[in-house]
């Protein structure tokens, strides 16, 4: 546990101060996660012991930006990690991080809350909420972007993953073993993309404006994916996404999930 954790994480204090930060942890029951607020986002993800994600992170493009921004670059302007659940688990669980950025007048307000489940259940959700603000004196044309990669046990190859109805994200690892799914609960992705790592990374920060292709997969291999949300915000407006990730073990009935039959054809295939 590094120190700002320390200090945050047992005494649910507010922070804000200049741009500079410690990974900050939450833990709840079974599940801890660990984020870099200053450092390329979300890196960690255990859940009973073993650690399921290689990165989540934010990027947007503003007015006249050519190229998409990593969020956790801009002006950090306020973290706050608190206890939100006390009767269930006394340690802190959820992380509200404030983003400024002087260019375009926008703000963004991330809240992660994770919730961990039984000991040995492999099973935590963490929801998330985004509230981007324009604080500017003019109308801003937004694209805001979530990318994540998910490494299933712990591993980054042989995971399969795919897009449901443009806003139910998939992936489930090799042996069946663990499912992820991601809800974008409101409002629909504009653009989504599945892809393997690294071509949807690859698209931030290339000196280009780009926008994700509604690639849904099936992808066999080491799975990202992303969601792009288009849309223009006049001076004053604020604009909210409302997103959940939960990690379970598969069910037995995957097909449940749409991912039986691809696996099946998989092993036809192979
Ligand atoms: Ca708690
Ligand atoms: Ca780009
Ligand atoms: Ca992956």
């Amino acid at each position: 546990m590094t120190r700002t954790c320390a200090i945050l994480c047992v005494a649910g204090l507010a922070w804000a101060g200049p741009a500079a930060a410690q990974p900050i942890q939450l833990d709840d029951r079974n599940s801890s996660a660990v984020f870099d607020p200053t450092g390329g986002g979300q890196f960690t993800w255990l859940i009973d012991g073993v650690d399921h994600l290689f990165n989540q992170n934010f990027y947007f493009r503003a007015g006249a930006m050519t190229d998409e921004v990593d969020l956790t670059s801009v002006g950090l302007a306020g973290m706050a990690a608190t206890d939100t659940n006390p009767f269930a688990d006394g340690r802190v669980d959820t992380l509200a991080l404030l983003y400024r950025d002087a260019g375009s007048g926008l703000e963004f307000e991330i809240s992660y809350s994770l919730r961990g489940g039984n000991a040995g259940s492999n099973t935590a959700d963490i929801a998330e909420q985004i509230r981007i603000s324009n604080r500017g004196n003019s109308s801003q044309r937004v694209s805001f972007f979530q990318y994540v990669d998910f490494d299933l046990h712990g591993s980054p190859g042989g995971d399969v993953g795919r897009i449901v109805n443009g806003r139910v994200a998939q992936q489930s690892d090799p042996a069946g073993l663990r499912t992820i799914s991601e809800t974008v609960v409101t409002p629909a992705p504009t653009f989504f993309d599945i892809a393997l790592f690294p071509t949807i990374l690859s698209l931030f920060g290339n000196g280009v404006a780009d926008t994700l292709s509604n690639g849904n997969g099936p992808v066999f291999g080491d799975v990202a994916w992303a969601f792009q949300w288009d849309f223009t915000l006049g001076v004053g407006q604020d604009f909210i996404i409302s997103k959940d990730k939960l990690i379970v073990p598969t069910p037995a009935g995957a097909a449940l999930l749409g991912l039986g039959g691809v696996m099946a054809a998989r092993r036809r295939r192979s």
